[in-house]
């Protein structure tokens, strides 16, 4: 399959190092189409992983054997890989963790508990994941601090009159996520740091939906705290990243105890070790973290603005083609609005589970259910979904073979 736009991304190549992408169901080709709960994997990262694996597999920070010393650079420089590519200044601002929910939950335990009191304020916002949403209201049941929410407005963009109104001298920490991954909204996260900075409070922006799709430069954002997952884009699973600025990293207490993260221990106590390792107590997760900066290059290759481009195009497409449709409903920004590529719809009054289990009979994958936003769903009224999400693979082949399929289950549902 190819694309045809100008300047469009060389798909066919691209789709050939996704061995994955070869699957039929019952001579029926896979269209892949849930990429926002996880990307493929390409050869060049199976490859990283199996290298390490092969000939190098090691722990790090512990041996001063060959092996052990390869590992440890190779994990080291991969922090640095994966901090440029984010626009952080370097390693000490980056900490691998397992995904963007235990990034969320570092700040949460090791910042959260410590900074947070009666009357303080976290403001988050109605399109919040549950990584954030919940993890910010047990933090503020421990705390005695308060939980407030942005307004989501009728198009699905940021009610930015009303986080005015919310941020203010109570706040302590603004959430926010950089692209929802159930509206597919980019929010101006930029904005939103400078409004919580000029109440004296920090911004974590939860990036999951948006590191893998578009650049991003956390000191451009002015972000405090940035999050991310290996396994949205091109990476493993069981890897993630947090971003923090190195002095609000420097003051804050660790999450995890334990080897690794400390230079030295009596009976009495301890004294912690430099960032990053400060935050990745015990065998770190030394593969996956070698593999999520090959994904990292392998990314850049292909260019982040290029990519940006071609899901907003697929995004676009397929507002265009469930246009057609007098029973279909999307959600989020209007057709025309830059987001990122995921569209969220339903099909007339067929449960988004039926409608993801008829299409798997076209070997489509789509995502159906509440994507983890249930309060936003509650707020949409809707008890569930179907999102289909796209990556550098995806054509606009694909989104008709979606749309096709759809009309049998119309008929079967009839
Ligand atoms: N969203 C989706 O299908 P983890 O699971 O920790 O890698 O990522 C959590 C997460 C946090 N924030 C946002 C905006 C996300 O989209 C996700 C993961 C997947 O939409 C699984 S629910």
């Amino acid at each position: 399959m190819t694309v045809s736009e100008p300047g469009a991304l060389d798909v066919a190549s691209i789709r050939e190092d996704f061995p994955v992408l070869d699957r039929e169901f019952d001579g029926t080709p896979l269209v892949y189409l849930d990429n926002a709960a996880t990307t493929q994997t390409p050869q060049q990262v199976i490859d990283a992983i199996s290298e390490y694996y092969e000939t190098y597999n090691a722990n790090v920070h512990r041996g001063l054997h060959q092996l052990s010393q390869e590992a440890s650079i190779a994990y080291e420089e991969a922090h640095d890989t994966v901090a440029e590519f984010v626009g952080a200044a370097g390693r000490e601002e980056l900490i691998f963790t397992g995904n963007t929910t235990e990034s969320e939950n570092l700040v949460a335990y090791a910042w959260g508990l410590n900074e947070l009191g009666p009357g303080d304020e976290v403001v988050l916002t109605e399109m919040e994941h549950h990584a954030s949403l919940v993890t910010w209201q047990q933090i503020a049941k421990k705390t005695g601090a308060t939980v407030r929410y942005i307004r989501v407005t009728e198009d699905g963009h940021l009610d930015l009159d009303h986080a005015k109104k919310l941020i203010g001298s109570d706040t302590k920490l603004v959430s926010v996520l950089h692209v929802s991954n159930t509206l597919g909204t980019i929010n101006p996260v930029a904005d939103l740091a400078d409004l919580a900075h000029a109440h004296d409070a920090l911004i974590f922006v939860d990036g999951a939906q948006a590191v893998p799709n578009r650049p991003v430069d956390v000191e451009a954002i002015d972000a405090d705290f940035y999050a991310f997952s290996g396994h949205k884009m091109a990476g493993p699973t069981g890897i993630g990243a947090l971003y923090g600025k190195q002095a609000i990293l420097e003051a804050m207490e660790p999450f995890n105890y334990g080897g690794d993260m400390i230079t030295k221990v009596t009976f009495d106590d301890a004294t912690w070790n430099d960032l990053p390792w400060k935050f990745e107590a015990g065998t770190p997760k030394i593969a996956q973290g070698i593999a999520l900066a090959e994904a990292v290059e392998y990314l850049d290759d292909i260019g982040m603005e290029a990519i940006a481009r071609h899901e907003n195009e697929l995004a676009q497409y397929t507002l265009d083609r469930l246009a057609e449709f007098d029973d279909i409903e999307t959600f989020g920004p209007p057709a025309g609005t830059e987001r990122g590529g995921l569209v969220s719809f339903n099909l007339g009054t067929v449960h988004a589970h039926d409608l993801s289990s008829i299409l798997n009979d076209y070997a489509v994958a789509i995502r159906a259910g509440d994507h983890c936003t249930q309060p936003l769903h509650d707020k949409l009224g809707v008890a569930a979904t179907a999102r289909a999400s796209f990556y550098i693979y995806n054509t606009r082949e694909e989104i008709d073979v979606l749309i096709d399929a759809m009309d049998d289950a119309r008929e079967l549902f009839a």
